[in-house]
């Protein structure tokens, strides 16, 4: 049975790994970091699945903590690691830079140096999590392996030290060190502060009369969404490539902030019409069954825009030619987004409904 260590275990993708590593009979190790209230909600029911008894651990650790790390690695030898934990967010990025570049840039190697310290080089395979941010300034219309980098932001700038280093630990250590340059990708266990599950919890509170606006910073920035549940796949066929290697994982396709508004709203049969312009932009509701949505009511205003979430540097428009992953490891992806909406906003009505019991 091969053993995985994965940090960022409590994250995102980190739920979607284990359960993905879990059903191919992997032995799965997580490493997650001490908080004063419990980070374990995306994983609880994984760790409490008998089926997966006594094959999901979790371990304390922090990645820039280095001894905390080393003694992980020296205690399990994975076979493999998957490094994706991070301080993920662009907008705190540029309010927590510092931090930022501890634990992605620096916590990167913390992990690289442990596993060469351990002399597990020709062992353990490393998975690093890169990302589309790297683009920042687009170079090309659709970003490729090929694509020059230009970071905006100090998450893009310490994703970038995390990218080359691992490239540089590949080239000089022999290591099967590999990237994955993902492009945004979302679902139910997406961060609530992220601009999809901001919008779809919103709208979910919204109609439940919880709420009755959601406020938003830049919504004209383009982005390419995919489901977070395809892209580990990915990462998993990323490592078992028999040569270490940088692959894109997107969908090829973007939208507008806007447009996933839009259709979030479709998808609920709600009708509304856009006003104003810049900071005054609004979103109103003109049309839906009262019946269905007693909560809600004509005219009201239920997106506007605030400039507390603009970012001092934006990236406008990103989207990914995942044409390398489809031909080298026959990879594309499966959920198309408006799928990707109808299971967000699903869940986060039935999320939001427990709130009013
Ligand atoms: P996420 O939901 O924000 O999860 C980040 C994980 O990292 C959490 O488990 C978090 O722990 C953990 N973490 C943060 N600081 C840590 C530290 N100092 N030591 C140990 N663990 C720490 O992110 P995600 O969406 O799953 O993304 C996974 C990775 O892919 C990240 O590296 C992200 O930068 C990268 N990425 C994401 C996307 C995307 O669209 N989702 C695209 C490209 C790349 P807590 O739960 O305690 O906070
Ligand atoms: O959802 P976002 O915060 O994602 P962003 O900045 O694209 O970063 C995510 O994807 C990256 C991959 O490209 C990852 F590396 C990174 O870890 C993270 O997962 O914002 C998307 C867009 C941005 O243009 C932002 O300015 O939405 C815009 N936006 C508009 N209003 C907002 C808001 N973003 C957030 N978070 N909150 C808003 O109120």
């Amino acid at each position: 049975m091969k053993k995985a260590l994965i940090t960022g275990v409590t994250g995102q993708d980190g739920s979607y790994l284990s359960e993905f590593l879990l059903n191919k009979n992997y032995i799965v190790y997580g490493i997650k970091r001490k908080s004063s209230s419990l980070n374990t909600d995306r994983i609880d029911h994984i760790y409490s699945n008998n089926k997966f008894k006594n094959k999901f651990f979790l371990i304390y650790g922090d990645l820039t903590d280095v001894n905390s790390i080393s003694s992980i690695i020296s205690k399990i030898k994975p076979d493999e690691i998957y490094n994706l934990a991070a301080q993920s967010h662009v907008g705190v990025s540029f309010e927590l830079p510092y931090y930022t570049a501890q634990v992605n840039a620096i916590g990167t190697l913390n992990i690289l140096e442990a596993i060469r310290a351990n002399e597990l080089q020709s062992k353990t395979r490393f998975y690093q999590a890169s990302t589309s941010e790297l683009f920042g300034e687009i170079q090309d219309k659709k970003q490729s392996e090929k694509t020059k980098f230009y970071p905006k932001s100090p998450y893009a700038t310490s994703k970038l030290f995390g990218y080359w280093i691992t490239k540089n630990y590949r080239e000089s250590y022999n290591m099967h060190a590999s990237n994955g340059i993902l492009f945004n990708h979302e679902s139910p266990r997406r961060g609530e502060t992220f601009v999809t599950r901001k919008i779809t919890r919103g709208i979910s509170k919204i109609i439940l009369g919880i709420e009755d606006h959601i406020k938003l910073g830049n919504i004209y920035s383009l982005r390419d969404w995919g489901h977070a549940r395809d892209y580990v796949e990915m990462c998993w066929k990323i490592v078992q490539h028999k040569k270490a290697d940088d692959f894109i994982v997107a969908t090829g396709k973007q939208h507008t902030v806007k447009i996933f508004i839009e259709k979030c709203f479709k998808y609920l049969d709600i009708k509304i019409k856009w006003s104003g312009s810049g900071i005054n932009e609004t979103a109103t509701i003109v049309k839906y069954d009262q019946d269905r949505y007693p909560n809600l009511k004509k005219n009201m205003k239920v997106i506007k825009i605030d400039k507390k979430y603009f970012r001092p540097n934006e990236v406008e428009n990103l989207i990914g030619d995942f044409s390398k992953s489809k031909k080298t490891l026959n990879w594309k992806p499966k959920t198309s987004i408006n799928d990707l909406i109808k299971e967000m906003i699903d869940s986060d009505m039935s999320e939001s409904k427990k709130l009013l019991k």
